[in-house]
């Protein structure tokens, strides 16, 4: 776990942890102070809102299932996305959140959940999900197509998703006031944990990378003070002790993300 936690904590830019908890708290305080007959109900419907995007197959629905506590078993009848699915991580003194899984597949309801999500109600925060081209082929209803994209075409394919995606993030966090989170989920690591590094630099701001550059390209549309961009690993599946990554490690992972969740919406 040590060298893991080592290997987040690179990926974390330095600043701006604290002032985006201070100015959640302060809003909260400033509510308090304002209406005090409203706090109840302030508090009764919020827990955070976060959006969970990514292109299909790319690893969104295991991941919140894992985020929430979720058996996956669950969702087999949802495989294939094709409408919104709502998830919850409860947690006490509501340090939970509710996650709101944006369909990947290119249809119709993917665009309406995407204007739900960030224009509609925005969300507090959002995690991108990507998997170093390692998305599953899929057709709807849940059975496999035909596997014939190339790992290539299929970081072609995400990013061209980010390239949507990034900028309805964009333009959700000019609108507002308050700073927006966003967490690049780089998911299935289990798949290429030895190059793990190379993989997670790849997704990260200023790395020169196709993707790093539209992830600076969204940083200089939102302001930097704006939003605030971190690059996590992850696995939602997890093999015996002796594999790359464990099905404990997996969880340490999953554990490790929702630490940071926490810690972006002040609830640390
Ligand atoms: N090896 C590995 N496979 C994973 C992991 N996470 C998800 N998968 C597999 O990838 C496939 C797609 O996962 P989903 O969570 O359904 O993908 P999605 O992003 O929700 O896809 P859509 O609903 O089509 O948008 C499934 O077969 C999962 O079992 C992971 O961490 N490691
Ligand atoms: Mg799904």
């Amino acid at each position: 776990m040590s060298r893991q936690s080592t290997r987040i904590r690179s990926v974390l830019p330095s600043s701006g942890r604290t002032a985006l908890g201070a100015t959640i708290a302060g809003g909260v305080l400033t509510g308090l102070a304002a209406a005090p007959e409203r706090v109840g109900r302030l508090f009764r419907h919020r827990y955070p809102t976060v959006a969970v995007t990514g292109m299909t197959g790319v690893g969104k629905t295991q991941l919140a299932d894992r985020l929430a506590r979720r058996s996956s078993i669950d969702s087999v009848a949802e495989v294939g996305s094709a409408v919104m699915e709502r998830r919850t991580r409860r947690s006490a003194r509501l340090h939970g959140f509710r996650f709101l899984v944006v369909p990947g597949d290119n249809a119709a309801t993917r665009l309406g959940a995407l204007d739900e999500v960030f224009h509609d109600e925005p969300v507090d925060g959002v995690i991108h999900v990507v998997a170093n081209g390692h998305a599953t082929g899929r057709r709807t209803g849940g059975t496999t197509g035909a596997a014939t994209a190339t790992r290539a075409e299929q970081l072609v394919a995400e990013l061209e998703d980010w390239a949507i995606t990034s900028h309805r993030i964009a333009s959700m966090a000019v609108r507002r006031d308050k700073p927006v989170w966003l967490v690049i989920a780089v998911t299935k690591a289990d798949l290429y944990a030895d190059e793990l590094d190379e993989v997670l630099h790849y997704y990260s701001p200023g790395s020169g990378s196709p993707f790093g550059d539209k992830v600076d390209e969204l940083r200089a549309l939102a302001g930097g003070a704006k939003l605030s961009i971190d690059v996590l690993p992850v696995s939602s599946q997890g093999g015996d002790r002796k594999a790359a990554i464990s099905a404990r490690k997996a969880g340490e992972m999953v554990d490790a993300l929702a630490v940071r969740l926490a810690q972006l919406s002040g609830h640390v």
